[in-house]
């Protein structure tokens, strides 16, 4: 089995209820045991800034899928939840967006697959949910709670448990 980090994050639609069903989806879909839950978290868009705020959130789960199957899993789930990467803009409003950050520590160069996620230490709407489960979990070299301690989480609101 392998541990797998994976971010959640959507600003179209219902997104925490997408994300209840959605991470039943990933256990069901890739054999896995989910094993943390981070809280959700309103977070303003990053790189894109002309759109509503984001939720976001992360999980580990333990799988016996390899990486790259994984990931198409993860894309599969995203499409089932209304995602259109054919008509959406790079960083722009979606459903749902699943991101692969770490698969236990691989390191993986692919055309579909990039591991550790390349963008993940300018991300504080993935790195504040992250170190909520996963502090001393060692990526590319640092701890996540290190890296959280570097970037910016200025308007970024943890969200109480849904009723
Ligand atoms: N890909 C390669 N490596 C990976 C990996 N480790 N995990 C490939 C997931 N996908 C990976 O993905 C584009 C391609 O990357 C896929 O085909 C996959 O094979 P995508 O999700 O369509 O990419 P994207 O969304 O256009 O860009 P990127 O940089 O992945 O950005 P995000 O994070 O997915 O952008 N602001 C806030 N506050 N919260 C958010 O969640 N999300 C976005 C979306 C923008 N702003 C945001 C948020
Ligand atoms: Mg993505």
């Amino acid at each position: 089995m392998a541990s797998a980090l994976i971010a959640l994050g959507g600003n179209v639609g219902d997104v925490r209820a997408t994300f209840d069903k959605a991470i039943g989806n990933i256990c069901g879909m890739t054999q896995a045991e989910l094993t943390a839950r981070s809280s959700d978290y309103a977070t303003p868009p990053w790189g894109d800034e002309a759109q509503d705020r984001f939720i976001n959130a992360a999980i580990e789960i333990e799988t016996r899928l390899d990486p790259l199957s994984l990931l198409q899993t993860l894309h599969k789930i995203e499409k089932r939840f209304g995602r259109n990467r054919a008509t959406e803009r790079r960083w722009g409003p979606r459903t749902l967006d699943l991101d692969l950050i770490a698969y236990d520590d691989a390191t993986i160069d692919h055309a579909e697959l990039t591991l550790p996620h390349p963008r993940l230490f300018e991300r504080g709407f993935v790195l504040v949910p992250l170190a909520e489960i996963a502090p001393d979990r060692v990526i590319a070299g640092r701890t996540v709670a290190d890296a959280l301690a570097v970037v910016s989480t200025a308007g970024i609101e943890r969200l109480p448990p849904r009723g």
